[in-house]
């Protein structure tokens, strides 16, 4: 089947896209526009054109597969087909409907009308892949909606509703009925009125304000600064909409050619393509085929209405699934509940929820306080306290109490879910569900398959997670699963760091330089000290005693008082809010337990501490993927990206070392190994990518 179609509906030609899933405009799509134009702008029975999408939308852009790769000859790029249409003395009407993005979006605007469907969303998210609108949509979205507004649309990247963009002026209506039909019509009213075509090119006059307004660039470059850290893709595109006040249009779209040219094959929008395919990949698992028989979800339990519970309650809620919370005891549910609200009512005040949504969401949670009330429930969520013999105790009675075919889920981020499934009848319905706190906020799911998990309970658990609105990724047991697993080797060197001479504000800078949204130790901080103290308390008696504990300042701190923000005090002092301070009292602190130690303090590069930090990340990441407890090195990344703010322009830490270069890292881990100890000895899997000169993108 060709890759676009032409329906003639009397005068008016009708092309449409045809290239599922999302009608990408590889080079199909662009040699049969190409062939469409000629055939129709040529044709004198043809008064009007319409473009519209063949299936679940108009356009999701350029086909991104296609990047890196030379184009086949002969087929023309976007940004002419897209000049050579606006240029049409026939009215050109764009019919949009589902998603016009990117490319798709430039298409539109390259169209002399734009009529959208309801529950159509629109942009140009290329910022999200490390590049630009670079066929033309940097020089006429500021033309049609104001510099301002493309500014921020095209730096954030971010879809807006067909209601925004008729606003903004990028739709000129919404279509009622079907969209193609009002399209026609249109077309065909503006032939029959002899309207001449109206260019986005054209449409100066949507610069002026910029043009009286110099300063503008360099306020907005000044407001995105910490978003942008470590990224070109946000500097070229203000660059280009810069030009497009500054240059005729024609020399506009050059200077945008070019920038677009510079940041495709640079690593930036490498890392971020990866990223892009990684997300969508983590959701096919091999053994677990796409028609997998599901269960539908329609209700749910969770059981503790704590923190975790809390927060996994608005989960279900916010995505409009009806959620029962069973707590022990009428006061805990009261105050559970009350806590949710607050949340809720906090975004409110904010303005960033409407007070309907949350009274409909509220009333989705009904709160319990006997097990009998999930007994009809699809999916239920434990999420009580960490501890083994409470959580088994748990899942013995939600097997008595819960229908035979629901899933049994436990929100845990250390435990044995094996061990949790055996206090169960049915172990092929349990299965892990590692939420990252704020549970309603972060994005990440990992999802752990138990040694008995049915594929059933797999792909039910999969497709609940992208209904939920989360990126879930599938991991196997093992302590602390993909993600706890990995961090813990990086906060153990940043501890290390400190007692060797570095302070928690050298460690936290170069991290954040990298581009993660804090440092470790302000994100320690942040979660609290106490948590880890705790935690390592209770396993003080596994610590091997030939290993080096890097607990100590922290436990020091912990002994003070010191559990971070919400004690005002932890790594730093917080006075007001949440900036930290560096604090001289911590540093004495950090000073005299050196001394105790033996350890005579030097100073350390920058250079090495991110070596320090993040090349045993990398590591304990192959040593993951070598026991099969991820999929993929995509998964790993995408673990990171979403649920510890690992720079997404980076790819991820597989994604990232592979830039560096495995066999780089495999000798800094040996030379590591020899200065510190055997814990940080290659994993076998670097070793051996390193010595056949491979990536983990080969695996
Ligand atoms: C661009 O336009 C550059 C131009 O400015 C300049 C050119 C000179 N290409 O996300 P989904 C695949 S850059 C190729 O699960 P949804 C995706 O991998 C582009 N493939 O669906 C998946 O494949 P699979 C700027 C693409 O309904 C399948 O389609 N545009 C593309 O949840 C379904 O995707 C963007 O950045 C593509 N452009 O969400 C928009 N898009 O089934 C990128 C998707 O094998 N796309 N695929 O895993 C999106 O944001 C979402 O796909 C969209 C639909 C919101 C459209």
């Amino acid at each position: 089947m060709s890759a676009t179609q032409i329906e003639r509906r009397g005068p008016v030609a009708v092309i449409s896209l045809v290239n599922p899933p999302v009608n990408g405009l590889g080079s199909a799509v662009r040699s049969g526009l190409e062939a469409a134009f000629n055939e129709l702008l040529s044709d004198d029975a043809v008064t009007g054109i319409v473009i519209a999408g063949a299936g679940r939308m108009f356009s999701a852009g350029a086909d991104i597969r296609e990047f890196g790769k030379a184009p086949p000859p002969d087929v023309p790029n976007l940004p002419e087909l897209i000049d050579w249409l606006e240029e049409s003395s026939k009215p050109v009407v764009a019919a949009i409907h589902g998603v016009a993005a990117g490319g798709g979006l430039e298409l539109a605007l390259g169209c002399h009308y734009r009529i959208a469907a309801p529950k159509t969303r629109l942009g140009l998210p290329e910022v999200t892949l490390g590049i630009l609108p670079g066929a033309g949509g940097t020089q006429r979205l500021p033309r049609v909606a104001g510099v301002e507004a493309a500014l921020e649309l095209i730096v954030s990247g971010r879809l807006v509703s067909e209601r925004e963009a008729l606003k903004l002026g990028i739709v000129d209506e919404i279509a009622h009925g079907d969209p193609v039909e009002a399209a026609v019509a249109k077309a065909r009213a503006l032939a029959d009125a002899g309207t001449p075509p109206r260019r986005s090119s054209a449409r100066d006059e949507g610069l002026a304000a910029a043009r009286s307004n110099p300063g503008l660039f360099d306020e907005f470059r000044k407001g995105m600064a910490k978003r942008a850290r470590g990224m070109n893709a946000p500097y070229a595109c203000v660059r280009c909409i810069e030009a497009a006040v500054r240059l005729p249009f024609a020399e506009g779209r050059h200077f945008e050619r070019e920038e677009f040219r510079r940041l495709v094959d640079a690593t930036e929008a490498k890392a971020m393509r990866h990223a892009f395919f990684a997300e969508r990949e983590v959701a096919k698992i091999p053994d677990v085929p796409d028609d997998t028989p599901t269960r539908p979800v329609e209700t749910a339990g969770v059981i503790g209405c704590g923190t975790m519970g809390g927060g996994i309650a608005m989960v279900f809620a916010n995505a409009g699934i009806p959620v029962t919370v069973v707590e022990n005891d009428s006061a805990a549910l009261e105050a559970g509940l009350a806590k949710i609200r607050a949340n809720y009512q906090a975004t409110v005040d904010k303005g960033r929820l409407a007070q309907d949504v949350m009274d409909r969401r509220m009333a989705l949670i009904t709160g319990a306080t006997e097990f009998e009330a999930v007994a009809g429930v699809d999916f239920v969520v434990e999420a009580v306290f960490e501890e083994m013999p409470i959580k088994k105790q748990v899942f013995g009675i939600l097997d008595r109490v819960c229908r035979p075919d629901a899933i049994l889920a436990t929100n845990t981020s250390t435990l044995d879910v094996d061990e949790i499934a055996g206090a169960t009848g049915r172990p092929e319905s349990v299965i892990g569900t590692h939420f990252f706190s704020p549970a309603n906020v972060m994005r990440l799911l990992e999802v752990v398959r138990g040694a008995n998990s049915s594929a059933g309970t797999i792909a039910t658990t999969m497709g609940l997670s992208k209904t939920l609105g989360k990126v879930g990724v599938l991991v196997g047991v093992c302590d602390g699963f993909v993600g706890n697993r990995m961090l813990h080797q990086y906060l153990r060197e940043a501890a290390f760091l400190v007692e060797e001479g570095a302070l928690p504000q050298d460690v936290d800078r170069v991290i954040y330089e990298f581009g993660f949204p804090m440092g470790p130790f302000a994100m320690s901080d942040l979660a609290g000290n106490d948590v880890g103290w705790r935690i390592r308390r209770a396993k003080m008696a596994d610590h091997p005693s030939n290993q080096r504990y890097s607990g100590t300042i922290s436990d020091r701190l912990c002994e003070r008082g010191r559990f971070g923000q919400k004690t005002g005090a932890g790594w730093y002092r917080y006075e007001q809010g949440r900036t930290p301070v560096p604090d001289p009292e911590v540093e004495a602190l950090i000073a005299e337990t050196s001394r105790e130690l033996g350890i005579e303090r030097r100073t350390i590069s920058d250079q090495e501490i991110l070596e320090r930090c993040l090349y045993p990340l990398v590591n304990e990441g192959a040593k993951i993927l070598e026991e099969g407890i991820a999929l993929r090195a995509g998964d790993v990344d995408v673990v990171w990206i979403h649920g510890y703010g690992f720079p997404r322009h980076r790819g991820g830490p597989m994604f990232w070392a592979d830039t560096v270069g495995l066999g780089t890292i495999a000798a800094a881990m040996r030379r590591f190994r020899d200065e510190h100890g055997e814990w940080m000895a290659p994993a076998l899997l670097l070793e051996k990518l390193a010595s056949e000169n491979r990536g983990f993108k080969d695996l």
